[in-house]
């Protein structure tokens, strides 16, 4: 951005200026907090950063339900067995619900997936690390689904319209995994000293890509302040943080477990959490395909995409026999 005119490359590295008044009537809109709909007027970097968003927030769902869809199998008890699998299927659901928004920008599915496929394109972090015990889907259900709706409640009030009714939706459903999550949790923490263990452990283990989920501290995140000024994130990675730290640190301290993070203290006079390094050097090696699991991740994709391949064909046929004219 150069004052109000927005720059981007186009298709051939050619440099694309935006018209400066549809530009600048563009920004009002969003000022007075109407919604942008997929045939309004929207400058291009606009719609680069918005398919970028909400296409690995899609592959996060996918990938996402993958860590606990390996416990399935192994839940303990047929109750928890159902619940868990009615959580993955909607993890599954808010994805196609997010590429469907991804498409009204014209990126197809296709060219989605294979992005994703070939690590052109990224998702969250979290999904990166694996699920060794039953405690690791607990806290996964419990705090990651909470990170995912602090995030997704904020920017369901923000400025692209089929976006935030896509957030709306998956939020009302992501609220029933976090009692799950929830549950799960207070059972081990209330069980016996084995699970009070086996809860602490995985907390130990989730905390700092938790504490990576949010993304990159302000000072170092490179698109925050355009999303923030287009309404896209309506709040910063350090502030959604920051609201994580005020909601879920009291209700973990309250199951008698501990944070994995000595310098964790609240400042007493602005309400400012304070916290040790995460390891932001970490962050970037797991979002930029080194972390435990990435390419097991993206390996499990790739064999659903090659596995599916007939339905895809089968529904092509179908739906082209459909519409030829009988003559
Ligand atoms: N992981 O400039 P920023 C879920 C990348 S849904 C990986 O700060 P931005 C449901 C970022 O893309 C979870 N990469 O970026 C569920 C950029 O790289 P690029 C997903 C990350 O976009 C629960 C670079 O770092 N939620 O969990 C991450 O302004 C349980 C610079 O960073 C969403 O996707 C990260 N954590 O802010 C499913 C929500 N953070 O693209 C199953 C929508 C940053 O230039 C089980 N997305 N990066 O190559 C967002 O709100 C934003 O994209 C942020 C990052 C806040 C994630």
């Amino acid at each position: 951005m150069y004052g109000n005119i927005s720059i981007v490359e186009g298709p051939t590295g050619e440099q694309v200026q935006d018209d400066p008044v549809l530009l600048a009537e563009f920004e009002a809109k969003i000022q007075r907090g109407e919604k942008i709909e997929p045939n309004d007027w929207m400058p291009s970097e606009y719609r680069r950063q918005l398919i970028r968003m909400i296409e690995q927030h899609a592959h996060s769902e996918i990938i996402g339900a993958l860590p606990e869809g390996t416990w399935i199998t192994r839940a303990p008890g047929f109750k928890r067995k159902m619940a868990l699998m009615a959580k993955v299927q909607d993890e599954i659901g808010h994805g196609q619900l997010l590429y469907s928004a991804a498409e009204t920008l014209g990126k197809s599915r296709e060219r989605m997936i294979d992005d994703l496929l070939t690590g052109k394109s990224k998702y969250s972090n979290v999904f990166n690390y694996p699920a060794f015990t039953w405690a690791d889907t607990a806290v996964i259900a419990w705090l990651i689904d909470a990170s995912a709706i602090i995030n997704q409640v904020t920017n369901s009030k923000g400025s692209y319209g089929p976006y935030c009714r896509a957030l709306e939706r998956i939020c009302m459903e992501e609220s029933f995994h976090l009692k799950y999550g929830y549950d799960n949790v207070v059972a081990l923490a209330t069980g016996t000293p084995v699970q009070r263990e086996m809860v602490q452990a995985a907390l130990n283990r989730w905390w700092r890509p938790i504490m990576h989920f949010f993304g990159p501290p302000d000072k170092l995140s490179q698109h925050t302040e355009k999303l923030v000024r287009w309404k896209v994130k309506m709040a910063t990675n350090d502030d959604m943080r920051q609201q994580f730290f005020n909601q879920y640190v009291p209700k973990i301290l309250e199951l008698g477990l501990t944070i994995p993070d000595t310098e964790l203290k609240k400042d007493p006079t602005t309400g400012v959490w304070e916290y040790g390094d995460p390891d932001w050097d970490e962050f970037k090696r797991v979002i930029n395909g080194d972390g435990p699991c990435n390419k097991e991740r993206l390996a499990v994709r790739r064999l659903a995409e090659e596995r599916g391949q007939w339905v895809r064909d089968a529904l092509k046929r179908a739906d082209e026999q459909y519409v030829t004219p009988l003559s």
